[in-house]
């Protein structure tokens, strides 16, 4: 199995021990992970795809050139940029006059669109293609005793059309793939909400974005849990950053997204997959694993 990796913008600027995490573990998983070359901005769903459809169009499709060119799916560990581009690419193959007006913008940079490649994210290649018993089996220090809250964001389920990772409203992959690591799951109110952060909602209105991932992180606190698992490196930064930015104080809620929690699982090291750098300190969950 292989990859083009998409990393988008999130990942290499704030987060590279999210792309760490996801080349130890794939590689652990014998899945071949190819750079993507000159890739782009996805370009953001919430702040391109609801400004200007054209250009969100265009840099899409030339992200997916790239791949083409690689001869190999496109693998994302950010909600938003599988969004787009898996979004893109759909619409693209079944709409042949907007796809004939995106190749007459990339004509001028020499590329053409050519419909050829999937669109995947790294949590449902790891579902669907790889299966929890396999990754049950490849957690070779089990994460017992440890409680885990799961967030699934926007993007990744829904639209809905088009997709079949999972159901929309009651989706359990997130719970089975934390259970394949030995942790247990545990429920909190409103779980399904977005973190708040997305949709360019943390740029543009801030204390509203604030204001929600403060609400879902204590709900999360209520619940008991240790830590907050998600598959969005945007969610990651969100729930990890605003924390520091609350008002009344924050739940201090530690934050992995899923990447870093399976390296943990496969015995890789903490500092590995970088989360000495996460703003709410993971010291006691790591305590708690040994
Ligand atoms: S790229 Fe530029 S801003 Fe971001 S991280 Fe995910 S969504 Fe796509
Ligand atoms: S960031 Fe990631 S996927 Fe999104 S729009 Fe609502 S939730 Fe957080
Ligand atoms: C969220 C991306 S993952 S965006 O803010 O909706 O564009």
């Amino acid at each position: 199995m292989e990859f083009s990796l998409f990393l988008g913008c999130t990942v290499p600027n704030v987060y590279p021990g999210i792309e760490a995490a996801t080349r130890l573990t794939m590689e652990r998983l014998g899945v071949e992970l190819l750079d993507m070359d000159g890739a782009s901005c996805c370009p953001a769903p919430g702040a391109f795809g609801s400004v200007d459809r054209s250009l969100w169009y265009a840099l899409g499709a030339r992200n997916l050139t790239i791949a083409e060119a690689l001869e190999a799916d496109i693998m994302t560990v950010c909600s938003g940029c599988f969004g787009t581009l898996f979004e893109v690419n759909h619409r693209l193959k079944e709409d042949p006059a907007a796809r004939e007006r995106v190749n007459g913008v990339l004509a001028e940079v020499g590329r053409e669109y050519r419909g050829e490649r999937e669109v995947r994210h790294y949590v449902d290649v790891l579902y669907r293609d790889i299966g929890v018993d396999e990754l049950a089996r490849a957690a070779t220090r089990p994460l017992e005793g440890l409680k885990v809250a799961v967030h699934y964001g926007c993007h990744l389920l829904k639209p809905s059309r088009g997709r079949s990772i999972d159901s929309p409203e009651r989706p359990r992959m997130l719970e089975e793939l934390i259970r394949a690591t030995g942790a247990e799951t545990v429920e909190y109110r409103d779980q399904l909400l977005c973190c708040g952060g997305g949709g360019g909602v943390r740029g543009n209105n801030p204390e509203e974005a604030i204001f929600i991932a403060a609400r879902k992180l204590e709900e999360v606190r209520r619940a008991d849990a240790d830590l907050l698992v998600n598959p969005c490196s945007f969610c990651t930064l969100h729930y990890d950053f605003s924390q520091r930015e609350m008002p009344g104080g924050s739940p201090e809620v530690p934050i992995m997204h899923y990447a870093q929690f399976l390296a943990l699982a496969m015995d890789m090291r903490p500092e590995q997959v970088g989360l000495q750098y996460h703003s709410v300190s993971l010291a006691e969950v790591l305590e708690k694993v040994g």
